[in-house]
């Protein structure tokens, strides 16, 4: 389908809503690509599409096959896929990601973005996350890594061709230097990296060499972009990449939370997908704002087509979209078994085990309404907010009731119970921002309930979000929406997800 480009005079931040993290661009002819970070999730790596830069569409996972991406029973949630490099060389893309719960560093390439990708090349003797690919103008392939050390690699074996050197410790005194890229621009190789940790003094510095291995010189303004010790409504902007528009402008994605409610306020959706725009003062990059609204670049914006609000399950493979901790395997999640249906069969876990069978899409919108048409008749299950199995919040229906359920830290409460009539019912969720009245007000009231037969919606509960939040459950994700089966079968008819405009 196409669209007509609109004539907009601004944009929205973040450009990719919801739980996408550590964002890797890249440009080929008109064509932008890029990826986030994934953890304990199966399928791994999302993949997006753009014309614009602002909108993005997921057309695939990278690692969507088991054999690409292995995350072992003991996979911790945060563990797993941590911090991708996309880039295009030599005719192909190549994928560069850390797992730290299996292999390590692993390459993949593939000819299409959308996949399928390669199996992966594995990279043993590269340590170290946050690896970054870059290629010297001879073919000298140059994998950089958090800490700063650099290695020469042969991205067609994953062979380490020489030891790992330091090229940069990032500002003295600040933590964590990561997230590195590497990049010729004009005269200079530039060495961009984020600092200050992943959380509220996180920022952006970059140095420059003549060599892609240095020297390099620290830009004197760095951080060239950080929010910390700011009021603003977007906070953590760090982990950065660069890209040329299609005027050949500069701009950098960036990763950047939303925290709401009182002290020290909580995100819920996890770190998102922010676009910046660069301009360049005597060879150094300047990062201009990163704000809700933007102005507009001035190349026509073609806005994606909207997304549907209802997944009924009828096509027989599930949209990119949804996840599932550590596997999903056709033997738990179907849609086969029962046409237009989604299948979800229990592996004996609850959503407080690691092998919980559970289906969900990243929360992108701070509102949002959820719906979904399930059937319990086989079993128990039902539609969970989940940040880890130690942190969610259930609707679970099952043996003619359905309960709320809360799970926050070592603590299960069962908050409410009512009796159901046998059969298909709608389970629902609400996420609503809260005013602040209080400095202990929490960022959002999570509501769960039923649907009545007349369509309106009974609330069973209502409870602070700031407990699935990043601020207290920790770890590096953002909030997951779907249904799940604690036992037997869960069947699921539609899953409806509604931002809701505030
Ligand atoms: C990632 C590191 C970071 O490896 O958080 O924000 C870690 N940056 O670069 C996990 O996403």
């Amino acid at each position: 389908m196409s669209h007509a480009p609109s004539a907009d005079a601004t944009f929205t931040n973040p450009v990719i809503p919801g739980f996408h993290p550590d964002p890797s661009v890249c440009r080929v002819g008109e064509d932008y690509y890029l990826v986030c970070s994934s953890f304990e999730y199966f399928p791994g790596i999302p993949v997006f599409h753009s014309r614009d830069l602002v909108h993005w569409t997921q057309i695939g996972n990278a690692l969507d096959r088991p054999g690409q991406l292995r995350l072992p029973p003991g996979t911790r949630s945060s563990g797993g896929l941590y911090a991708p490099t996309l880039r295009h060389h030599d005719g192909r893309f190549w994928l560069i990601v850390t797992n730290v719960s299996a292999d390590g560093n692993v390459l993949f390439t593939a000819t299409d973005p959308a996949g399928p990708w390669s199996d992966p090349i594995r990279l043993p003797d590269v340590h170290g996350i946050d690896p970054d690919l870059a290629w010297d103008e001879d073919g000298t392939c140059w994998c950089t890594l958090a800490g700063v050390t650099q290695v020469r690699i042969d991205p067609h074996t994953g062979e380490a061709l020489g030891p790992p050197r330091k090229v940069w410790s990032g500002t003295p005194g600040a933590k964590a230097p990561e997230a590195p890229h590497l990049y010729r621009i004009g005269d200079y190789w530039y060495l961009l990296i984020a600092e200050g940790g992943t959380e509220r003094c996180h920022g952006v510095s970059i140095a420059r060499g003549r060599t892609p291995n240095g020297p390099f010189e620290p830009c004197p303004a760095n951080p060239v972009l950080t929010h910390r010790g700011t009021d603003h409504p977007i906070q953590n902007t760090g982990h950065a990449d660069l890209v040329q528009g299609p005027d050949g402008s500069w701009w950098m994605v960036l990763l950047g939370v939303r925290p709401g409610g009182g002290t020290p306020a909580w995100h819920v959706l996890g770190r998102e997908t922010f676009l910046a725009p660069v301009t360049w003062v005597d060879d150094w990059p300047v990062v201009g704002e990163v704000a809700p609204v933007m102005a507009a670049p001035p190349w026509p914006l073609l806005p994606a087509a909207p997304e549907p609000v209802r997944d009924d399950f009828d096509l027989s493979e599930l949209h990119p979209r949804w996840i599932s901790p550590r596997s999903r395997s056709a033997e738990h999640c179907t849609t086969k078994e029962r046409a237009g249906w989604l299948t979800l069969r229990a592996r004996g876990g609850s959503l407080d085990e690691p092998d919980v069978v559970f289906v969900g899409r990243r929360q992108q919108h701070s509102a949002c309404r959820v719906r979904a048409l399930v059937d319990p008749a086989e079993g128990r299950g039902g539609l969970a907010v989940r940040l880890d199995e130690e942190h969610h919040y259930a609707i679970e229906a099952g043996a003619g009731q359905v309960q709320v359920v809360a799970r926050i830290g070592p603590l299960r409460t069962v908050v409410a119970t009512r009796e159901v009539a046998s059969g298909p019912l709608v389970l629902g969720v609400d996420t609503e921002p809260r005013a602040v009245d209080d400095p202990r007000t929490g960022p959002d009231t999570v509501s769960l309930g039923v649907q009545e037969p007349d369509g309106t919606f009974t609330a069973l509960a209502a409870l602070d979000g700031k407990y699935l939040s990043t601020e207290v459950a920790g770890g590096f994700t953002g909030r997951v929406i779907g249904v799940y089966a604690a036992s037997g079968a869960l069947h699921t008819d539609w899953f409806d997800y509604r931002p809701v405009d505030r």
